[in-house]
Formats: structure tokens, sequence, C-alpha cells
């Protein structure tokens, strides 16, 4: 590819502070936050062309949040796993060092003094935390430095799909259609860094980090479903054994109301979230086995593109993304008009959090949330059923939304995700839906109860199988447990 053509559309990259240097003289480092994978990655595409354009070095540069919004061992054990991994493979393949901060706000502006840097590439995430994160980053960094953020987690950039909030699926699905021929497309080759960092990289001593935050976040355990990393997402994508596209595609849209069939799901959604694979990757492999299940492809495309960037699209241009007041006014207000109906029950967060509730499948749907890490989100029934019920189950709307989000981070592999905002904002407060038939507590937000679920799905069989899980959990961290004590007796 001649240096002369952008390596990465021009269209994901936004500005989000110009340098007055006209010819840069310093490296490049990509902060990697929420895309992190070295394949097909276009934040770390366009960090390395520029850096080989400008003959300069590049670096990789991870900031580790030790609270990130209530994560645990689950969240952050799987996340600082696949970074060692991504680490050993940076080590082996590009010649490109990786630096660890224990996250400061100045962690990143020091780190560029120091190195003297032109430039700082981003990748995108919607969330507040991460653009107040970059607002200060941009304050505290000298005007010789530029910085540009990279949307490499959508195929389609937010700003691109849209310039302003979406109402659902059904407006933003066209304009990101349209879009596709151009931003759906295979990834170039990543180049190797023409020039050499000065300074060799440090070492990071990964296992000592990783046991410790995973001592420190033990409340909410690791899973051992999903291995993390990029190869292990690539194998639970296109697996030939056990690889949704190869193996699992052809029950994937039937499968999705059939919650005994976890492998109905496509598994992927810690590695998106985590961006250890990139949807586009996803997309591209989907499409080229679509032909043998047009359908399922199709359903499959529809959440991995409308629905993932329908969700970015709301917590981009809604700035209350996680509170009542990012609803629509109808709902607010029909949502207020009903706030004082008469809860049957009322539970507190603990009652909830324990799954304490008269309801088995209510409280079957947590305890897999709980233990598995998860919930049929593909089964929408589920995931709604499970926060809508809050909702009859709390004293007013807030509080079931912060209760649902606060349950939700803690306990999902994939939590603190637009997804997963969207997820309960649209089952407590009507976003991305319409209104329906008025009643006390939901007014005109969509119900759904006991009777809506058995319609749906085999509840006795579903709550059978989570007791069953469950209890296989139990046993097995009480075998680890019996381990541990045997080994520490020996020793
Ligand atoms: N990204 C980071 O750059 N540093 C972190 O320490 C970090 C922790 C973390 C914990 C849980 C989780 O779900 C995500 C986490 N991320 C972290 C990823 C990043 O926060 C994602 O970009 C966000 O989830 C927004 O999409």
């Amino acid at each position: 590819m001649s240096s002369s053509v952008p390596a990465v559309q021009p269209g994901r990259i936004r500005v989000l502070k110009q340098s007055a240097d006209t010819k840069p003289a310093g490296p490049v480092v990509y902060w990697m936050f929420r895309d992190q994978r070295l394949k097909d990655n276009w934040a770390l595409i366009h960090a390395v062309h520029q850096a080989n354009q400008w003959e300069v070095p590049v670096a990789i540069a991870f900031n580790l949040f030790n609270q990130f919004k209530g994560a645990k061992a689950r969240q952050l054990g799987f996340m600082l796993r696949g970074l060692k991994k991504l680490h050993s493979d940076l080590q082996s393949t590009l010649d490109i060092p990786f630096y660890l901060f224990q996250a400061t706000v100045d962690s990143i502006p020091s780190f560029l003094k120091e190195c003297g840097a032109s430039l700082l590439v981003t990748d995108f995430s919607p969330l507040r935390e991460v653009r107040q994160w970059k607002e200060e980053i941009c304050k505290r960094v000298n005007e010789s430095v530029s910085i540009q953020e990279v949307d490499t987690h959508n195929v389609v950039p937010v700003w691109v799909a849209s310039d302003k909030l979406e109402y659902g699926a059904r407006t933003i699905r066209n304009k990101i259609n349209k879009k596709l021929p151009e931003y759906l497309v295979d990834f170039p080759d990543l180049r190797t860094p023409k020039r050499k960092w000065a300074t060799a990289s440090n070492f990071i001593d990964w296992d000592n980090l990783i046991a410790s935050v995973v001592r420190q976040g033990a409340e909410v355990p690791e899973l051992e479903w999903c291995e993390p990393g990029e190869r292990a997402a690539l194998e639970v994508l296109m697996g030939d054994k056990t690889g949704f596209l190869k193996a699992r595609l052809k029950n994937y849209s039937t499968d999705r109301n059939n919650p005994l069939k976890p492998k109905g799901l496509s598994g992927l959604s810690p590695y998106l979230h985590f961006g250890q694979i990139s949807a586009q990757r996803c997309a591209l492999e989907a499409q080229k086995v679509r032909k043998l299940n047009p359908q399922a492809v199709d359903a499959f495309l529809e959440e991995l593109i409308v629905r993932r960037e329908l969700a970015d699209n709301f917590c981009f241009y809604q700035p209350h993304y996680d509170s009542l007041q990012g609803a629509w006014e109808w709902a607010r207000k029909t949502l207020m008009d009903h706030a004082a109906d008469k809860r049957e029950h009322l539970y507190t967060r603990e009652q909830l959090e324990k799954a304490q509730t008269a309801d088995p499948l209510w409280n079957a749907s947590q305890l897999e949330m709980v233990y598995c890490g998860k919930m049929h989100v593909k089964l929408i029934c589920i995931m709604m059923y499970w926060a809508k019920k809050i909702l009859e189950w709390t004293s007013g709307p807030e509080e079931a939304l912060a209760t649902a989000i606060y349950l939700n981070d803690k306990y999902h592999i994939d939590g603190r995700d637009p997804n997963g905002y969207v997820g309960c904002m649209w089952s407590i407060c009507g976003v991305h839906d319409q209104g329906w038939q008025e009643r006390p507590i939901f007014g005109k937000i969509r119900y759904m109860n006991y009777a809506g679920c058995k319609r749906k799905f085999d509840v006795d069989g579903y709550i059978a199988y989570i007791k069953r899980t469950v209890g296989e959990c139990k046993k097995r961290k009480a075998e680890a447990l019996l381990n541990n004590k045997a080994k520490e007796l020996r020793s």
C-alpha cells in the first residue's frame, strides 16, 4: 500500500486535539482502552501507519483502573488474562512496546511528555467516564501533541452512521446499511513499525497482578465457560468443532428462544465487550457463510451491527444514558404517573441480589447472572422479564433502573457496556420501544409477566436447568476450596 493512501478510512477518525506542529518529530502512542486486540484493530493500524509515515516509533499504553465501575475478579481477571496474551503476542510478532499504568488522570499525559510523543491515538467508547478522561487529557498535554480517536468498535463509526439520537432500530438500520459497502471492508495487514522504540520495553509481572486483582475482586469470581484472549475469541467465532459460524449457526435464530441450549448464543459477547475480537471480523466471516444459512446470518448481523451500533448511538448522543432523564418524555411521564401505584411486593436491593423473591423464574434468571455471568440476552424475554419485575418490586422507576444497572454491571461479564445500559433502559423506560396499553405501575411501558414467558419457552425446564447449573458451580467451588486447603496442609 503506498504511504499516501490512508490506511484507515478518514471517516473512522475524529480529531480531539490538533497540534501546532507541522512536521511531527515525536513518537506515536496508542492508548488502548476498549479494543484490546492486535488483529483487526483500526486504531492500532492508524497509529502504526502514522508512525511509519513520520518515520517515528510507536508504543501501546494501557491504563488499569483498579475499580472500573465496580468491576470484580470476573471482569478484571478476564481482561488482564487477555492482555497478558496480547503482550506476549506483541513481543513475539510486532516490535511494539506495551506499557501498563495504574490509572491516574496523569498517567497518559506524563507518559506522552516523557517520550515526547507527537500523536496520541485512542479507540472509541461513548461512556461518560471515558469521555471525561479524554477531555482531561486534552487539557493536560502540551500543544505539540495531537489526539485522534478511532472508532474501531463499530463497523460504521457512530458519528458516520448518524449525527443524532435515533428512535430505534428501524430508524438507524437503513442509515447503517447504506454505509456498509464503504465500511464493511477487510483490514489491511498491520505493518511492523520502521523505527524501534528508544528504551527497551518494561517487564510486566502479569501473574502477580492477576492474582492480586482476582483476590481483591473475589466477591464475583471468574467464569469457566469463556477463555479470554484473541485466539479463544476467534475459536468461538469460527473454530471447526464448536465455532459459532461452523457448528452452531444453524440453530442460532431458532434457538435464541430456547434457553436450555446455551450454545444457541453466539458466546461472543465477552470478547466483543473487551474488544478481544472485532465486530467487523465477525461480520466479514459471517457474510462468507451466508449462503448456507441466510436467515441465521441476517439475525446475527442484526444483533452484531444494528443493535450494538444503536446502543453506542444512544450512549453517545444521550448524556443521561443510564438514568430516567435519558428516557423519552412520554416514558418519563407515564412512569411518574404510576410511580405511586401500589406494588404487590417490595424487595430490597440485597434481597434481589440474593434472588430471595417469591418468583422462582425471576430467582433463576438472577442466579444465572450471578453464577454464569450472563443471561440469555439473546432470549430477550428473560432479560426483559428480569428487569421489568424489578420495576414492579421497587419503590419507583429511578430505584428500579439503578438496581438493574448495578446488578447488571456487577455480575455480567460484559456489564459496563452500552448494550447493558440500553437493555435496562429498553426494559424499564421503553427506550427504542413504543408505548403500549396503559396499566398500573408500567403505565404505557411494554408489559411482560410470567404467563408471557410461559408462552415463549419452557419455564420449568429453564428453572431446573439453572438449579443444576448453580449446584454444579457450588460443588466445583467447594472442591476447589478443599484442594487448596489440602495443598496448604501439604506445603
Ligand atoms: N479499560 C481500561 O482501559 N482499563 C481498565 O482498567 C478497564 C477495566 C474494565 C473493567 C470492566 C469492564 O467491563 C471494562 C473495563 N475496561 C477497562 C474496558 C473499557 O472500560 C470499555 O471500554 C468500557 O467498558 C466501555 O465500553
